[in-house]
Order: C-alpha cells, then structure tokens, then sequence
C-alpha cells in the first residue's frame, strides 16, 4: 500500500505537533490539511491520525461489511467515566450488544410519545423564563439548558430546575469539566510524560468525578426496587432480555446515564442554535418556517404541537437537517477496517488502524454539494435527498454503531423550533459574525437573539 498524503516537512519526535490551535483543535487541523487532499495523515509524537473528507471515501469507510466504530484516544479517554456505556464500549463489549437490545425500544420513534410531554413542559418553561428576561436572549445557552432539562427529565425524572433558579445545578457544570478534562488527557496519552500529567489531571478533577458520580448512585440507588418504567432510568432497572434475562448492572446504568447526559444534551443544543442562527439570516426560509408553524398550530401563539403533529413540520425539519450539514455538532468520527484492507484499493489498512470521517469537510463535498457554504434546506425536499449518494450526510454517524438518539433528538428539536418560531418574531444581530466554540460539540458562541412576543394571530 501507499503512504497516506501527508505534510512535507515533519519534524523529528514531536511530527506535526503544533499545527493545531489547541483552543480550535479541529477547526485549525482542517484548515491546516486542506491542500494535501480528501485523505491525509497527521502525526502527533508516535500517534497517527488519518482524516477523511471527501463523500467517496467516507462511503467507502461507511461499509458496514468491511468497517465498524472505531475508538480513538480521545474516546477511550473517555471510559473513566463511560466505561462501557453505549457510546465508549468497544464493538465486541458484551455491555454493548445487551445494552443496545434493551434499550432499542426506549428511542424508537413511536417511543418518543412517553418524552412528548416532557418536551412541551421543558419548551414552556424555557419560554416563560424568556419572557421574564429583557433584552436579547444568549441562544446557545439557553438551549444548552433546555436540552439538559429534557434529557434529566426523560432519563431519571430529575429536574435541575434550570429556569427557576438562576445559578445552573453545580451538576452540570461538574460533568461538563470532568469530560473536558478526560478530553484533554485524549490528546496527551502519546506525548512524553503524557500519562503523568494525565495523572495529574485526574487528581486535580478527582472531587468533581466523585461528586457526579456520587449523584446519579444515588438516584439509582433511590429508584432500586422499583417497578416504575416511565423514564430511561426505570427500563434500564427494569427489564431484562427477553431469552437470557439478563439485566444491566447499577454501574453500567450509571455509564448510560452519563452517556445520554452528555452525548444528548449539548448535541441537540449546538443543532437548535445553528438553525436559528441561520433563520435570523435568512428571512425567506424564516417566514416559510414560521408559516409552517402557524398553519399547523393555529391562532393561539402559545399553542403547542401533539405528537402526531411534530412530523408534519416538514420544512422546519429541513431547516435543522441544513443546518446540521453545515455545522454537523459532532464533527467527526472514526471508522477501524474490520480485517486488513485497501482503502480506496491504495492504502493499507489493518483493524488496529482507523481513519477519521470529518464531517463538516464531508458535508461541503463540492462534487455533491452544489455552493456548498450555502444555506438552503431545499437541499433536503426528497427529490433531491434522492439524487445524491449514500452517505453523503451522516450527521448521526453510521452503522450498528450511528446514535441511538436520533429520534429524541429530531423530536425534540423540530417541537421546539415550531413552539419558538410560532411563539415569537426573531430579530437577529446583524452585526454578529458566527463563531464557533469547540467544546466536546461545536456550538455558536455568544450568539444573540431578539424575541418579540407574537399576539393572536388572525
Ligand atoms: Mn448521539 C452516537 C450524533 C443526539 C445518544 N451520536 C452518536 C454518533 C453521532 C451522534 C455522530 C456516532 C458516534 C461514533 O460513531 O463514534 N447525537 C448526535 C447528534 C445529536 C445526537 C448530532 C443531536 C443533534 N445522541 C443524541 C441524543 C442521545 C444520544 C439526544 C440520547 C438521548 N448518541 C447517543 C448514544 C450513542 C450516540 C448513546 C452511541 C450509540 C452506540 O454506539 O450504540
């Protein structure tokens, strides 16, 4: 096989460590590999890291026949914390494949209907906590609160009480610094005296490790026994598999639980903000979108949508599936050869080896996106979804191994965005130029809203 393309000059030892802004480390990375091609190599002291940006070869990475999940360091790093929770266990974890059946049934779509109200309430409240506020509305944030409101709720029926109180829960912000922190150990594991400052690391987060996971022990603890099914956390202590009985142990229900926190909450948040960012600026889809939205729900402002109802916002569901192509809020992920391979009949791979889809490269793939920086989620009417290749668009990842809370996801999203934009006019700054914060997602930083209150509408 051939070498992977990679930058001329390397540097003895530390390779290509320093072309990536360690405050931007995926943004400047590409911005950096962006002439040596659609598949390009990194290395970092003795860690290479193959990235993938054009449709042709993520397809080819997408075969589920030659291709599974992958696990780079910064997802392992990731176990302390998730162990062999759905998202960091390894394909072959016996936790995985029970977890992945009993669960299955919790986010189908139809499932959706037990989260439904839970949704409305949380959107509510969200709303009557604006209304209180003057001035414009810090998007990103408000939403990252919705999101973890919806998702404690519908996991453990726990409220953090995110718009009652002003100060948010020392919970989520705990959770939150304990991830970044196994984050950052990701990317030092290979250097020299990584595994010491990891150590380091660790000692220093130990408290806030302890805290939260002291905190959902004891919401287990507290709902054992139990037969109450209505919330995640009840199936999980409830039910076993169907031929072997088996049941997920308190610990790796706790491993879900964190994992749904966070793999569900900022996700869905960055994907609500890059969608009105992008309605504030463009007042045609905007006014198609709220049109959308006053059809459906009539008169009231304050009306909200049924269950049945949500699916039939087809134009906002096209809103968030542009905008999730532009700015795919988990920006990558990573694909291992099941057994040694040639990819792209040219370069050699084993199954120790992986290569990172990039998904906002793949997402603006020239040959199958027309004017691709273009915002247009007509992009996304079904005729032209038909037109372009598979796996041109896996904001969701791929595989056995793509997110199993889609559905919750998409759910909870259009119902928002329909209330919202039926709720108020918007009123974008336009003065504001989009930044994006790398955090464990990509979000918006500081990016405003104006809200105007709509009165009854004829
Ligand atoms: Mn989610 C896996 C994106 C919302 C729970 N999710 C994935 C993957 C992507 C992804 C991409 C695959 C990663 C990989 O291959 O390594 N997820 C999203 C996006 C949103 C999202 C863009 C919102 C928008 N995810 C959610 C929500 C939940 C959730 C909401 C939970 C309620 N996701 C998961 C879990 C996995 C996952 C759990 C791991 C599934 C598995 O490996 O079995």
């Amino acid at each position: 096989g051939q070498a992977f393309p990679h930058a001329g000059r390397r540097k003895p030892f530390i390779g290509d460590l320093g072309v990536s802004d360690p405050r931007h480390p995926l943004l400047s990375l590409l911005e950096w590999g962006a002439d040596l091609g659609p598949i390009y190599e990194m290395r970092i002291f003795r860690q290479n890291f193959v990235f993938v940006s054009n449709v042709e070869l993520a397809a080819e990475l997408c075969d589920e026949s030659r291709f599974c999940k992958a696990l780079p360091p910064a997802i392992t790093a990731l176990r302390q914390y998730a162990g062999d929770g759905l998202f960091t266990a390894h394909n072959d974890e016996p936790n995985w494949q029970l977890a992945h059946e009993l669960l299955m049934p919790a986010f189908t779509k139809s499932a959706m209907q037990s989260y439904h109200p839970t949704m409305l309430e949380t959107a509510g409240e969200l709303f009557d906590y604006w209304d209180r506020q003057s001035g414009p509305v810090d998007v990103t944030r408000s939403m990252t609160k919705l999101t973890m409101e919806t998702l404690s709720r519908a996991a453990f029926s726990h409220d953090f009480g995110s718009f009652t109180t002003s100060q948010p829960h020392p919970f989520v912000g705990a959770m939150i610094r304990a991830l970044e922190t196994g984050r950052r150990k990701g990317g030092l594991l290979t250097a020299p005296g990584g595994r010491l400052l990891g150590r380091y690391l660790d000692h220093r987060n130990a408290d806030q490790q302890a805290y939260v996971d002291r905190l959902l022990d004891d919401l287990i603890a507290e709902r054992t026994g139990s037969s109450d099914q209505h919330d995640l956390l009840g199936i999980m202590l409830n039910v076993s598999h169907p031929e072997t009985g088996e049941r997920l142990s308190p610990l790796n229900i706790r491993y879900q639980i964190l994992t749904f926190l966070v793999a569900g909450h900022e996700t869905t948040s960055g994907a609500l903000s890059f969608t009105l960012y992008y309605l504030s600026r463009n007042p045609e889809v905007l006014a198609a979108a709220q049109r959308e939205a006053d059809e459906i729900l009539g008169a009231d402002p304050r009306a909200t949508p049924t269950f049945e109802q949500v699916p039939k916002f087809r134009h906002i569901r096209r809103c968030l599936d542009e905008a999730l192509r532009i700015w795919p809020t988990v920006p990558a992920f990573a694909r291992s050869p099941r057994s040694e391979t040639m990819l792209a009949d040219r370069y050699r791979m084993r199954p120790e080896d992986w290569a990172v889809i990039v998904l906002g490269q793949v997402h603006r793939d020239p040959s199958v996106w027309e004017e691709p920086d273009v915002y247009d989620p007509d992009r996304f009417l079904p005729a032209n979804i038909k037109k372009r290749p598979a796996h041109s668009y896996k904001p969701f990842g791929s595989g056995l191994r793509a997110c199993i809370g889609r559905q919750f996801a998409i759910h909870e999203a259009v119902l928002v965005l329909a209330c919202l934009l039926h709720r108020y006019d918007l009123t974008g700054d336009p003065d504001y130029e989009l930044a994006v914060d790398e955090r464990l997602t990509m979000v918006p930083r500081d990016f405003e809203l104006g809200l105007q209150p709509r009165k009854q509408l004829a």
